[in-house]
Parts: C-alpha cells; sequence; structure tokens
C-alpha cells in the first residue's frame, strides 16, 4: 500500500462493496485487499459486514455490503476503471459477457459512492451514486465509517441514513 506516498491533490472517495454469489464474505476481504493497494490511494478505514435483504429485485439470495473509505490521488473516472478491474479479477461477469440482469446477483459489485463533495454527470459515471440516498444496505456501512462526509443534496451520509428504512441491514459477528 501507498501509505508513505503524498499525493497532489487528494481526495476522501467513498466505495460501497457487496456480493451476493458463491463466497460473499471472502469476495468482500479480497476487495478490501485490492482497495488498500490502488495506486495513488490510502486505505482509511473499513466499515464490518453486513448482511443486507436484497433490494430492487429480490428473487436472489440476501447480499453481503460493506464500504471503504479512501483518500486518492485518483481522478474519478481512473478509480472507476479501477474499480471494475478489481470486479472482473473477482470474476464478475458484466452483461454482454452473460445473462447479468440490472440489479441482479453477483459475486463483487463495486460502486463508487462519494468523491468528495463534488457532482458528476459523465458517460458512464454519476457521483454521488444515483441511489445511495434510498440505499440503507450503502448508507449503514458508510455512515459506521464517514457519517461526516458530504453527500451532495443530502447534506452529510449520517444525515442521509436518517431518511432511509435500515431495517433487516445487520452486522455479521465474527466477520
Ligand atoms: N456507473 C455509473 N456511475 C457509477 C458509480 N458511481 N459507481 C456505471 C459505479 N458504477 C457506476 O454497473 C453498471 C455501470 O454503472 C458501470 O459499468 C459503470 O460504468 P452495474 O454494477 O452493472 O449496475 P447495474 O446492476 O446495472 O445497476 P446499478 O443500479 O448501478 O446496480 P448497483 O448499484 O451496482 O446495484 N441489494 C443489496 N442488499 N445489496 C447490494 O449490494 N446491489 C445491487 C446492484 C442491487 N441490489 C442490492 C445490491
Ligand atoms: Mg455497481
Amino acid at each position: 500500500m501507498s501509505g508513505q506516498q503524498r499525493l497532489a491533490t487528494p481526495t476522501r472517495a467513498c466505495i460501497g462493496l457487496g456480493a451476493n454469489l458463491g463466497d460473499p464474505v471472502q469476495a468482500l476481504r479480497g476487495a478490501f485487499g485490492a482497495l488498500a493497494a490502488l495506486p495513488d490511494s490510502r486505505l482509511l478505514a473499513t466499515s464490518r459486514l453486513y448482511r443486507t435483504p436484497a433490494w430492487g429485485r429480490t428473487d436472489q439470495p440476501d447480499y453481503v455490503n460493506a464500504a471503504v473509505l479512501l483518500e486518492t490521488g485518483l481522478a474519478p473516472q481512473a478509480l472507476l476503471a479501477q474499480l471494475l478491474a478489481i470486479e472482473r479479477a473477482a470474476g464478475r461477469l458484466r452483461e454482454g459477457e452473460t445473462a447479468a440482469t440490472r440489479w441482479g446477483p453477483r459475486v463483487l459489485d463495486l460502486d463508487l459512492l462519494l468523491y468528495g463533495d463534488r457532482t458528476l454527470v459523465e458517460p458512464g459515471l454519476r457521483v454521488p451514486h444515483p441511489h445511495l440516498h434510498e440505499r440503507a444496505f450503502a448508507l449503514v456501512p458508510l455512515a459506521e465509517i464517514a457519517a461526516a462526509e458530504p453527500f451532495p443534496g443530502h447534506g452529510s451520509v449520517g444525515e442521509a441514513l436518517c431518511q432511509v428504512d435500515a431495517a433487516g441491514v445487520e452486522a455479521i459477528e465474527g466477520a
């Protein structure tokens, strides 16, 4: 990891992790390691792992979700490319490669939830993540490590969490 590295313009970025196929706990632990090894970046905090009911499409297994807070010198698109590469390395098959469906089951999903206090609408990238404000499975782990982070349009992460129903989102003991 690049703990000693000095970043020219570091930004605090929040990443959401999710999995509900294969061995989700192992997939998320592996992803923590991969995120800690990102170039020009430093891992500031990792949340506990949470078991969460499937959101969006409920005809699929429960998910395991978590969140990470990074300090990074990577630009948003470069960071997203790194996240997609980690997903691919974990065996994530994207649409066009399989019958993966929107909000369908996956071995590893990494979402760029927040990038500092920036709002971005670019091809293939929207920040804050467009569904973050309505997803307890993302907000509960994120608030554990980054409650005070700004969430454009919603105050802070902690304030956004107060607006959702977090029933069924439970930390996994010992994970
Ligand atoms: N993309 C745009 N903005 C972003 C961003 N901020 N972060 C683009 C990450 N990706 C972003 O991603 C499709 C494309 O979105 C990417 O290639 C990237 O260019 P995807 O992961 O295949 O997304 P999707 O399934 O088509 O839809 P969506 O809404 O993006 O899926 P999510 O948000 O990944 O949600 N229930 C529980 N309990 N826990 C979960 O983790 N996850 C999902 C999938 C559904 N239900 C869930 C969970
Ligand atoms: Mg995703």
